[in-house]
């Protein structure tokens, strides 16, 4: 409540809930159903304005730092839906390629493929006492714990990992600036390594920007406490560090780089 308000006193430059909102998520909703991930175990019952008014109420006419996890529940429990077998894909420091690399479930899932991520992604929403939903200025994620989309995805990623089964995948950024390829205080070590349960083996890729640099790889730096935090949770693992699929898609951006060039 205090980071709250001193957000609300400071100000910030952050957009607001996207316009829209509503029409967006239903009409991704409708989207979805009929069209796009027909292939998957979807329930066919689920209906787009139960699942909207779910979501809205989770965080609407509350204060934006306040929203618990929780709150997302009901919302979750309808969109819910299970991951084909061998196909689930995690990403950490690795959206675009990751992205890319799945090819939107068909070669592998993503959170954001499911419907529980699909309706929301890349949305901005919270909530405001008077008008429900706040269309000036929402906190970001790290201004306050309990930020109404950071409780979204992570009760989203709990969710995701807990609905994936057989071989599942994680990729991660051996060239990650900002921090480790596999850091604690990451959705994937905090939220989702934690909720798996019917899986058998995790296939760390770990890719490399082009030009470098080779900050960590699988053995080294902190992926090999992540191996640990998978051994010790009684999965098994396998290590890809570039793998000739991530070089070529990398390739596809940028076919002047070393790397990608013919050698006869
Ligand atoms: P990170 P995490 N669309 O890359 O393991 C756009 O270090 O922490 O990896 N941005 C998003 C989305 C999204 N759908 N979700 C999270 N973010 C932002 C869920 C947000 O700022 C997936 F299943 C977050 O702190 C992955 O396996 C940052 O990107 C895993 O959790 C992600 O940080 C990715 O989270």
């Amino acid at each position: 409540a205090v980071l709250c308000l001193v957000f609300m006193v400071m100000g910030n430059n952050n957009p607001g809930t996207t316009l829209h909102l509503k029409e967006i998520f239903i009409g991704r909703c409708w989207d979805y159903k009929e069209i796009k991930h027909k292939e998957f175990p979807l329930r066919t019952d689920v209906n787009c304005n139960d699942l909207w008014n779910d979501f809205y109420k989770a965080f609407s006419y509350q204060a934006p730092c306040d929203v618990a996890m929780e709150h997302y529940k009901e919302y979750i429990d309808l969109a819910s839906q299970n991951v084909p077998e061998n196909k689930g894909m995690f990403w950490s420091g690795t959206y675009d390629i990751a992205h890319e690399y799945a090819e939107a479930g068909k070669r592998f899932v993503t959170l954001e493929d499911t419907m529980i991520g699909f309706l929301a992604n890349s949305l901005i929403w919270c909530g405001s006492g008077s008008t429900g939903a706040n269309f000036t200025r929402c906190p970001s994620w790290t201004d306050c714990p309990l930020e109404s989309s950071e409780s979204f995805w992570a009760s989203a990623s709990r969710e995701f990992a807990s609905s994936v089964n057989g071989d599942v995948y994680l990729m991660l950024d051996g060239s990650r600036k900002d921090k480790p390829a596999y850091s604690k205080d990451s959705f994937f070590s905090k939220y989702e390594l934690p909720a798996l349960e019917n899986v058998n083996k995790i296939v760390i890729i770990v890719k490399h920007n082009l030009d470098g640099p080779i900050k960590e790889t699988c053995s080294n730096g902190s992926i090999i406490d992540l191996q640990e935090d998978i051994l010790n949770r009684g999965f098994v693992f396998n290590c890809l560090d570039d793998p000739a699929a991530i070089i070529h898609l990398l390739c596809a951006d940028d076919p002047e780089a070393r790397e990608c060039k013919m050698v006869n």
